[in-house]
């Protein structure tokens, strides 16, 4: 029996960079999170009779909230849900679902990167058909019904068992839990030589992966140790936790800290990796030395083609603004084109769509390809354990080779988390009025070439998207830009990217903090960071 039931609006639900993300207890708010999912139908066209994709990172209230949505897809005329058992889908394993079953498109339950519980953080991100984000129209159109929102609908039925696989039938809908792990593994082994990996690990090549107690868990389980043949304990926390062991599942320097000290210890590993709560991004290390994100597109680009999947050459690159120009350097050998997108994935959609780029990145460890439309964790270590298979050299020397090729990016971000607001803004509105005067004014040897606020113009739709980040470069080409991050869910967290481009490997050896020191400094002189936030230093830096 479909039931109407009668809401109010809450204010606050505008997705930021991937979506609506809060703390638990707001989403646990009376009809909190069934006011947005009807806001997301409300929002769309022809989807009678169509299939929706629904699954999230198995964070906690991730259950609770598939039920709801089921409940409310069959109320509001979807024709079938495929939903990974126990709740569970990998945010690129959801899109590549999206796109092989030709859904209408999916709902994907997750807070990525920031800690679950029941005091931390849960998300709910709508994906069209081409499995990738919605883009800014969809999540605008979203937003405004959610303002207005006076009704939604929802299946008067007993919870959907979603432990075992198979189909059931709710009110003419049908919902057929689905294996998430079997399509993707599949797909992965569509793009890569999985031979040419088995033998490089039963070889003796030792590669470690910390699932990080969150969802590649299954994912890795199946793929590195099954199908590659890895010892048993190569993967390491691999159980999916409702509050990922209490860890922030954020596969950075911080956060991995334990991998990063076993990959640069005497007796390490060969190669070492980790995956985010929801699978999409990837830390990459290998013996004695931590792949920066950024590098490690630029590098994974410069040597897709050893990969099957990628064997005919790339069609475009496309990075996000903060993300450093090394990848710009590769497409410019390689003689197709660059795109510079603002933060967030769904900007990369209209690129891959149009055939326009193979592979994207951004600075803060994600990375894909064309195979879906999200950014995707294991998709990036399995193509650097291709290629490391193929060129037969480690991590380390592959890096050292491509910086003397192309020259080194230093490169680094400095977070500062939980910032009041009011600061933050402030901060960012003195930087823009600053941004006509900067030009042509020194900084003891740093002289600003040019300041503006990103904006981009999609050269597919032809939308317009503003207010991207503040950029400052200087004569010589080393930058730095500031934006505020549109994922946290308390106060603001100003993210300071910072980067300088060296083509002598003579100083391609240098710590990365000591490399951009001066711009460390004048980021700080220009956008007076300690003052306006009382912060002496960053929260985290990577
Ligand atoms: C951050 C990253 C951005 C990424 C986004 C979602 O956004 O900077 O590059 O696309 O998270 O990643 P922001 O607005 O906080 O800087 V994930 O792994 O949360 O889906
Ligand atoms: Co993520």
């Amino acid at each position: 029996m479909i039931r109407t039931v009668t809401t109010t609006p809450y204010g606050d639900q505008k997705p930021g960079t991937s979506g609506l993300r809060k703390k638990v207890p707001v989403f646990q708010q009376k009809n909190y999170a069934e006011n947005f999912i009807q806001s997301i139908f409300d929002a769309l066209e022809g989807f009678a009779g169509q299939t929706l994709v629904i699954g999230g990172d198995g964070r906690f209230y991730n259950r609770e909230v598939i039920q709801i949505a089921i409940k409310m897809a069959a109320a509001n005329g979807f024709g079938r849900v495929l939903v990974g058992r126990g709740g569970i889908l990998s945010t690129p394993a959801a899109s590549n679902v999206i796109r092989k079953y030709e859904a209408f498109g999916g709902i994907v339950l997750s807070a990525s990167h920031n800690p679950g519980g029941p005091t931390e953080d849960f998300g709910i991100k709508y994906n069209i058909g081409n499995g990738g984000p919605a883009p800014e129209k969809v999540t605008d159109a979203i937003y405004a019904r959610s303002q207005v929102i006076d009704t939604y609908k929802i299946s008067d039925v007993a919870d959907v068992n979603l432990d075992a696989e198979g189909t059931q039938e709710i009110d003419g809908m049908t919902v057929t839990v689905i294996d998430p792990v079997s399509d993707y593994a599949t797909l992965m082994e569509s793009l890569f030589d999985f031979d040419a990996i088995r033998k490089l690990i039963s070889g003796g090549f030792r590669v470690v992966f910390d699932a990080m107690s969150a969802v590649t868990g299954p994912y890795a389980k199946e793929i590195i140790e099954k199908r590659l043949g890895a010892p048993k304990g190569s993967v390491m926390n691999f159980i999916p936790l409702p509050d990922f062991g209490g860890h922030h599942p954020d596969p950075n320097l911080v956060h991995a800290r334990a991998l990063y000290e076993t990959m640069m210890a005497p007796d390490a590993p060969d190669f070492g990796a980790a995956s985010d709560g929801d699978g999409d991004r990837n830390l990459v290390i290998g013996r004695g030395i931590f792949i920066t994100p950024s590098d490690s597109l630029a590098m994974l680009a410069a040597n897709a083609h050893l990969a099957p999947g990628y064997a005919k050459g790339l069609a475009g690159i496309a990075r996000s603004m903060p993300t450093s120009g090394a990848a710009d350097r590769v497409a410019e050998k390689l003689g197709i084109g660059l795109y510079e997108t603002p933060t967030g994935w769904k900007f990369f959609g209209n690129l891959l769509d149009e055939g326009m780029a193979t592979i994207c990145g951004e600075e803060s460890a994600g990375t894909g390809s064309n195979h879906v439309r999200e950014k995707d964790g294991l998709w990036a270590v399995l193509l650097w354990l291709n290629i490391l298979a193929v060129r037969k050299e480690s991590a380390l020397e592959i890096a050292r080779k491509h910086w003397a090729t192309y020259g080194r990016n230093y490169y680094s971000r400095h977070d500062y988390e939980e910032v009041d607001s009011d600061a933050a803004n402030g901060l960012v509105a003195a930087l823009r009025d600053q941004l006509s005067t900067l030009p042509g004014k020194s900084f003891g040897a740093l002289k600003v070439a040019t300041a503006d606020d990103f904006a981009y113009n999609d050269p597919v739709d032809h939308s317009v998207s503003k207010n991207q980040g503040i950029r400052i470069l200087f004569e010589g080409g080393s930058r730095v830009v500031f934006r505020l991050s549109g994922t946290g869910t308390s106060g603001a967290t100003l993210r300071v990217y910072i980067e300088r481009f060296e083509p002598d490997p003579a100083r391609h050896d240098i710590d990365t903090q000591e490399a951009l020191a001066d711009l460390i400094l004048v980021a700080d002189e220009i956008a007076g960071i300690k003052t306006r936030t009382g912060r002496t230093e960053p929260s985290v830096i990577t």
